[in-house]
């Protein structure tokens, strides 16, 4: 068995985190980061066998069963996950009742996954379904990004038209669009519902006044996609008031048109 440490899954983790707390977007315990794995991957560094502990999931994770993940921890500092991961980190497999994870290494400190963990569990479940190749749910608290939506509409459309109009890059990278949640309590199934079903068409769904989740195939698509959110958040609010040049919609279907995207229906009025 080589030695988990050595994982690139852990290495992967280890710096994600470390770079996003050093982006500022992930203040003490703020944000989490959930990781599908592959078995066989994790069969090189793991008895698959030996469950550490079981831990209650709270609510139906039943098209996961059997899927392995590496999830931050509860109340645990993105800062320190690299100088600890098998403390700040845990991987778990989804138990054949739906309902318990087993832990298979880590949350040495007798901790557990991050309260988020219905959002990000049912996210995988609703992108699973829309790409096959979906691995990473990212969640974080980008400061421009919150501060956007102090001034802004939670109407997603008007959202999404506005990080277009402020940034070239913005279309060809999200062409799908940002969802957008009202502000509501975390941590809660329903919140993690809610999220869910913004998942079934969006990789990026805004939490107002919270945060944001990102997702992709791997962590630099999750990653790139919350990194152009925010820069436009703070292109935009470093703007706001002097506005007299935003990127018309003739240049945004301009955009999509080379390189053959299709921006999300509704937002452009060309
Ligand atoms: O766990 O980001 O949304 C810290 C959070 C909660
Ligand atoms: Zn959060």
């Amino acid at each position: 068995m080589k030695d988990i440490l050595t994982a690139p899954f852990i290495t992967e983790m280890r710096e994600t985190t470390a770079n996003m707390y050093r982006q500022g977007w992930d203040e003490r315990n703020g944000g989490n980061i959930s990781y599908l794995l592959e078995e066989k991957e994790v069969a090189e560094y793991l008895d698959l066998n030996k469950v550490i502990r079981t831990i209650p999931t709270g609510f139906d994770a039943s098209g996961l069963i059997g899927k392995i993940f590496i999830v931050t921890g509860t109340g645990k500092y993105f800062k320190n996950v690299d100088k600890d991961p098998e403390t700040n980190l845990g991987i778990v497999r989804i138990a054949k009742d739906g309902t318990t994870a087993e832990l298979l290494w880590g949350y040495k400190d007798g901790g557990k996954f991050t309260s988020e963990f219905p959002a990000h569990m049912m996210s995988h479940m609703a992108r699973l379904k829309v790409d096959p190749e979906h691995r990473v749910v990212m969640h974080s608290h980008p400061t421009y990004t919150i501060a956007m939506n102090t001034v802004c509409s939670t109407d997603e459309k008007e959202f999404t038209h506005k990080l277009w109009q402020s940034n070239t890059e913005c279309i060809v990278v999200f062409p799908d669009g940002v969802g957008v949640l009202p502000c509501m309590v975390c941590g809660t199934n329903e919140i993690g519902e809610a999220t869910a079903e913004k998942m079934k068409k969006f990789r990026l769904v805004v939490w107002t006044n919270h945060g944001i989740y990102g997702t992709g195939k791997t962590m630099d698509e999750a990653f790139g996609l919350i990194e152009t959110v925010e820069k436009t958040a703070q292109i935009y609010m470093l703007s706001l008031g002097h506005v007299v040049n935003v990127i018309p919609d003739e240049i945004l279907k301009g955009l999509a048109d080379l390189w053959g995207l299709t921006p999300l229906e509704g937002v452009l009025k060309v």
